[in-house]
């Protein structure tokens, strides 16, 4: 029988939470970015083999509250510990742990579910900077195990999640063998084109920027997708588009060709830019763009 159970994954923002994740199911399901912030909602990630069912949860990078969609990442990050098998609290090796991710992890040691530590990006790490992260995670209660690994490398995450097996409790299967996601393929054509506009613009724009789909059909076998991208202030507009269009037409380029390698099929993809001045505190937005706790 297979033993089966949720693991969630948190941590600080840009820790490395997303790409460890779609590590360990081996498909990209989790978008990625240099910049903090990037998840916004938990995503679960499946992985299934012969002796396990193992449901990873990623969420939004731990974060101060600043508007509506903060607040929703918070619950997110909250709903996404209680009652799982196993918190997986990510700490960036090369950024070093602070105050305030040691504090998190003692609140998480003190909950009823068991706390693992994997310390990310050891590939840009030196040991000898390891070392005293290693001492300030052994100096805390209640940590089972710490791991240290490289999702870029793919370094030490196979015995990482073959370590966290040990923690699943269930034996009933939560989804079908083949499934590596709960989300649709709607959801990842706006988080991919998300990312490309994460990986492209600098600053604050991004943090103000969300994705809607108005079309998603298959013709033939293409897929015709037309989409727009809400900035928050009308001065992100100009910046989105760039001079002549050149920045929106690669930011389009771009994601077309990751949504072609998700669906393994041609896409032609528009995209529009639209402003929705504080998009971020307004509910019905929220609600269109997915970020609401309703199912
Ligand atoms: N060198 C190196 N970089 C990594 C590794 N893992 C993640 N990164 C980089 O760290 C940055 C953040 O990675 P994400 O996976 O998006 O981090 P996250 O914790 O999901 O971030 P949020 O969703 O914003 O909370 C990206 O630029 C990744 O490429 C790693 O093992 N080695
Ligand atoms: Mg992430």
């Amino acid at each position: 029988m297979r033993k089966t159970g949720f693991i969630a994954i948190v941590g600080q923002a840009n820790a490395g939470k997303s790409t460890l994740l779609n590590s360990f199911v081996k498909q990209k399901v989790s978008i990625i970015s240099p910049k903090p912030q990037t998840t916004r909602n938990n995503i679960l990630g499946i992985w299934t083999d012969d002796d396990s069912q193992m449901v990873f949860v990623d969420t939004p990078g731990f974060l101060h509250s600043k508007n509506a969609l903060g607040d929703y990442m918070l619950r997110s990050i909250n709903s996404a510990v209680q009652n799982v098998d196993c918190i997986l609290v990510a700490v960036d090796g090369h950024d070093g742990i602070d105050a305030h991710e040691i504090a998190e992890i003692q609140r998480y040691a003190k909950s009823d579910a068991p706390v693992v530590v994997a310390v990310t990006k050891t590939d840009i790490t030196q040991p000898a900077k390891l070392m005293p992260e290693l001492a300030k995670l052994n100096a805390i209660d209640g940590i089972k195990e710490v791991y240290c690994v490289s999702a870029k490398r793919n370094r030490g995450v196979e015995e990482l999640k073959q370590g966290l097996k040990k923690y699943l409790s269930g034996t009933e299967m939560y989804f079908e063998e083949d499934d590596v996601t709960d989300k649709s393929q709607r959801f990842i054509v706006c988080e991919i084109i998300r990312e490309k506009v994460l990986v492209a613009c600098e600053n604050e724009i991004p943090h103000g920027v969300g994705v809607e789909i108005n079309l998603m059909q298959l013709q033939g076998n293409t897929w015709n997708i037309d989409a727009t991208v809400l900035v928050e202030k009308a001065s992100h507009k100009p910046i989105i588009l760039g001079k002549h269009g050149t920045m929106i037409k690669n930011i389009g380029t771009h994601a077309r060709e990751s949504i072609e390698k998700m669906l393994q099929a041609p896409v032609f993809l528009t995209l529009w830019v639209k402003v929705k001045e504080d998009w971020r505190n307004n509910p019905s937005v929220l609600n269109e763009l997915g970020y609401t706790n309703r199912k």
